[in-house]
């Protein structure tokens, strides 16, 4: 052999095999000769790998540097690691956004007649490619395949490919200051996060160089139940120094392998010219891609050969045969056939690996959406990896492309798009069209998403529309026949004043809202049951638009837990995030979503929590915690179980809610399970509790009073004839019969003498209040008010005054045995308020009947602790108290009820 193995060689074996049996093709070795060449060669470029954060010294794209002292890694590779659970971040986060190099060594043979390029699947943000030394390209966007010719500079022997990626962030001056997106609630991981491999193809071959895509484009002109009719435009290219005749075959094989269909031209190409070839395809009989139901998959090969027959390249392409009708009033249609499409969203990152996910890493995810029951998907906010598009296409997941232009359509303080930032948008909005053209998974492009969201950024309200809508004229002359949709989110609801805000909806043929009601809108879950009402109104605005509901949900963390989750504010990005508001929210969502017909689609906001620098909350730090499932993937939340009842409807589902709030604060509970059949048992420590029924698929035992010690829960159900089963174990420590209630919170708290308050529970009406509510706006430049700003004072137990719960009449039945006991409820007066300003009364079951109470003459002036004690009896095993308002509302932050008897 001519060649050999250097010292500094670190060359995948794939390579050397594949190309060995060029290099050993005898027409390779006729200096004139076509090659037998076996079409097209693709190999990984995975291992040995050399790489430098920041900027080296030196040259490092020249072939002879040594890099013996970088670090040894394989691609797909990120140097960032961002998000972990814990309330610090993990000590050894890498944030860094800057320069990374790379560099490889690897061995090739002599490559006659052949083409050879290098294929990046993705290099985040901006990227520049040398080989040998030579500079091959430079590629900005970091989310798309782009490919660079390498021909002119591979030799036999060892190569050095060389690297230098950049994901600084988009300051003014900045290599990325103009690549969308600029903004964005997710963290953008540095590297060549997706596979690198080498391509090698004839010298005439399908084009590599359009936009990253596979120079192949399918469309269907005609489908019914006789025939299909779909025209494969291939776009061939001929890169030899003489005009190539060629034959190209367009073959289409069914799932078995059997050919179906071919197209046979011939195509005469001058030196360096590329042409069309389009073939004209026939299927008789053909069958449907019809989503989930039937995800059928026709292959669709190119074969460009020359006339004596010698295959130059071939490459393969999915074939889904299906129509897509959107209608504003009755929604998603496939093949004509209604289908609801009920989904999550989702980002490219995991703990750990960040962006750079394996083959399983997207197995295990996409498996995990499919367990679900969804069946779309909307690829937030950004384009994703084929092994998603390509598990998509296989099992029938509808999805929605995304193009990252996100929250801003100017840098800051800029109210116009700048022409350059114009271009990244229209680059990557072509790469994302040409690249996943044939899936048949695609429904639509989405333009962009909540590019209104200025206001709460303090930025300059921006000029959206010209942006969005060139975006959008773009995206149909790229491709016709998908319709195109928006995210919005901040644009006036129905019967919400108009800020000035600008508006995007209506800038493509379809809208998706992304919609917060219970999260962000008030921070109380129960503000979620009013989207039914402003989905119609929505509709009744528009009524020519199709509507998604594009993102809704809030956070869960599975560590944090409340008794009630009306019990008080949440913090939307701070702490404490119960899990059980999560599954609240989406169990009043889905409610409303559920059969708004003229929906065409709905995603919850998120499948998986994910990478968010600019988060600190529920129980994390860096991560965005609106998950149904947890960023490393380990638990499922509650919130997941809920869509398994209401959207499988194979297989029965049962599962019992609140698995992870094991030490249970109060002893009487209710009990809730999530089930798609119409009731299940419980039992309790082996005792049968009873029958509930299930209702929007929960099934609710409101009062089960625990053991002391340890309880084992068991539902059972049987749906169709199929049986199910759940069980989980909590834990209740104790008082026996007394009560400690931490009025107005979502948390419970613990006091230096042990006794545990559980968060608010037990009421009926008032509103609960947090003294210091988290301060600050998601993308603000400030940091929040972790400290407290306000104090309650006069108080060793400060935690017992840092909520409360006002109404006008407000009261608590307390599930206490029959007896005698001892109430004392903690006030301060939250508002300012001085004597006499605020009257109330207190009333309680055995004849209590507290009149004038003045918290603020009692304490001697606001944010002063103070209490009330007095005797009361529990009647049919409830003890009844009433705060009822006088003047302005009553108000309590603490009850503590003991026995007398
Ligand atoms: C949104 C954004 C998404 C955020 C999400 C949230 O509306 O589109 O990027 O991550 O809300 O969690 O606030």
């Amino acid at each position: 052999m001519a060649w050999s193995m250097t010292k500094q060689s670190r060359i995948a074996l794939p390579i050397l095999l594949v190309l060995f049996s060029l290099l050993c093709s005898p027409s390779l070795a006729a200096p004139d000769a076509e090659p037998t060449a076996t079409g097209r060669i693709s190999v990984a470029l995975a291992d040995g790998w050399r790489f430098h954060l920041g900027n080296a010294s030196g040259d490092p794209q020249l072939a002879d540097y040594d890099d013996h002292g970088w670090e040894a890694v394989s691609v797909p590779h990120t140097w960032n690691r961002v998000g972990n659970y814990g309330e610090t971040r993990r000590p050894d986060a890498d944030l860094t956004r800057g320069v990374g190099w790379y560099r490889l060594h690897f061995q090739a043979p002599a490559l006659k007649s052949r083409r050879v390029y290098l294929q990046f699947d993705a290099a985040s943000i901006v990227a520049d490619v040398w080989l040998n030394g030579i500079k091959l390209g430079h590629h900005a966007g970091a989310f798309s395949r782009f490919r660079v010719d390498a021909t002119a500079a591979i030799h036999p022997g060892d190569n050095v490919l060389a690297v230098k990626v950049d994901n600084s962030a988009p300051d003014p001056g900045s290599p990325t200051a103009d690549v969308v997106p600029i903004s964005g609630d997710f963290f953008m991981y540095g590297g060549l996060y997706r596979p690198v491999s080498l391509v090698s193809v004839g010298e005439a071959h399908v084009a590599l160089l359009d936009h990253g895509s596979p120079g192949v484009f399918e469309r269907i002109d005609h489908l019914d139940d006789a025939s299909a009719a779909v025209s494969v435009r291939s776009e061939i290219q001929n890169d030899g120094n003489r005009p190539a005749a060629l034959t190209v075959d367009t073959i289409v094989r069914d799932e078995t392998g059997k050919e179906v269909a071919r197209d046979h031209r011939q195509l005469t190409l001058g030196a360096g010219e590329q042409k069309d070839s389009i073939a004209a395809i026939r299927i008789a009989s053909p069958h449907r891609w019809q989503g989930e139901a039937d995800p059928y998959l026709y292959h669709t090969t190119v074969e460009v050969r020359s006339t004596t027959g010698v295959l130059l390249d071939r490459l393969v392409q999915p074939l889904g045969l299906r129509t897509i009708r959107i209608d504003p009033d009755h929604g998603f249609f496939l093949n004509g056939e209604h289908v609801q499409l009920h989904g999550v969203t989702m980002h490219q990152d995991r703990e750990g690996a960040g962006w750079a996910l394996s083959p399983n890493d997207y197995a295990e995810d996409m498996r995990m959406v499919e367990d679900l029951g969804a069946n779309t998907i909307r690829l937030s906010h950004y384009d994703h990896a084929q092994p998603v598009y390509d598990i998509a296409d296989r099992d029938g997941i509808v999805l929605w492309a995304e193009l990252g232009v996100v929250n801003v359509t100017a840098p800051k303080g800029v109210r116009d798009t700048p022409p350059a930032m114009m271009a990244s948008a229209e680059q990557q909005l072509k790469e994302l069209i040409r690249q996943n053209y044939n899936h048949p998974s695609v429904a639509l492009w989405s333009i962009g998403n909540e590019v209104t969201n200025w206001s709460s950024k303090g930025l300059t309200p921006g000029n959206a529309r010209p942006m969005m809508t060139a975006l959008d004229k773009l995206a149909k002359t790229e491709d016709p026949t998908r319709k195109t949709t928006i995210g919005v989110c901040c644009e006036p609801l129905p019967g919400e004043l108009d800020k000035g805000q600008d508006r995007t909806s209506g800038t493509a043929d379809t809208v998706g809202y992304n919609l917060y009601l219970g999260w962000y809108s008030t921070g109380h879950v129960e503000d979620a049951a009013r989207l039914g009402t402003v989905l119609a109104g929505l509709h009744a605005e528009d009524p020519g638009w199709p509507i998604s509901v594009s993102e809704y949900g809030g956070g869960g963390a599975v560590t944090q837990h409340t008794d009630d989750v009306r019990g008080g504010k949440l913090e939307s990005i701070y702490r404490p995030q119960p899990e059980e508001a999560e599954t609240a929210i989406h169990a009043l969502s889905w409610q409303s979503i559920e059969h708004r017909d003229f929906l065409w689609g709905s995603y919850v906001w998120q499948m998986f929590d994910s990478t968010s620098a600019l988060r600190e909350e529920g129980d994390s730090s860096d991560i965005n915690t609106k998950g149904l499932v947890t960023f490393d993937r380990r638990t499922k939340k509650d919130a997941y179980y809920f869509y398994q009842a209401a959207w499988r409807t194979d297989v029965p589902i049962l599962h019992l809610a609140e698995r992870h709030y094991v030490d249970r604060a109060y002893r009487v509970v209710a009990v809730q399970a999530f089930s798609n059949a119409p009731s299940v048992e419980l039992k309790l420590n082996g005792r049968p509790i009873g029958k509930a029924p299930c209702r929007n698929y929960i099934c609710t035992w409101p009062a089960v009073r625990l053991a002391m010690g340890w309880n084992r829960l068991t539902a059972t159900t049987t749906r169709n004839g199929q049986g199910a089963s759940d069980s989980l174990a909590w834990d209740y420590e104790g008082p026996r019969r007394a009560l400690h209630i931490r009025v107005g919170s979502l948390t419970g708290t613990r006091l230096p003498d042990g006794t545990r308050y559980g968060s608010d529970d037990y009421f009926t009406a008032g509103t609960g209040y947090t003294l210091n509510p988290y301060k600050r706006e998601l993308y603000a430049d400030t940091s929040g008010n972790a400290a407290p700003s306000k104090t309650v004072i006069g108080t060793s137990t400060p935690q017992l005054y840092a909520s409360w719960r006002a109404g006008k009449a407000f009261s608590y039945a307390l599930p206490l045995p029959d007896g005698r006991y001892k109430v004392t409820v903690h006030f301060f007066e939250p508002d300012g308020l001085g004597p006499s300003q605020r009257i109330f009364e207190i009333r309680a079951t055995g004849g209590y009947d507290g009149k004038n109470i003045d918290v603020a003459k009692r304490a001697g002036g606001p944010l002063k602790a103070t209490s009330l004690t007095f005797n009361a009896r529990a009647v049919g095993d409830v003890l009844r108290i009433d705060f009822i308002g006088i003047k302005k509302d009553a108000i309590a932050s603490a009850i503590d009820v003991i026995p007398l008897d």
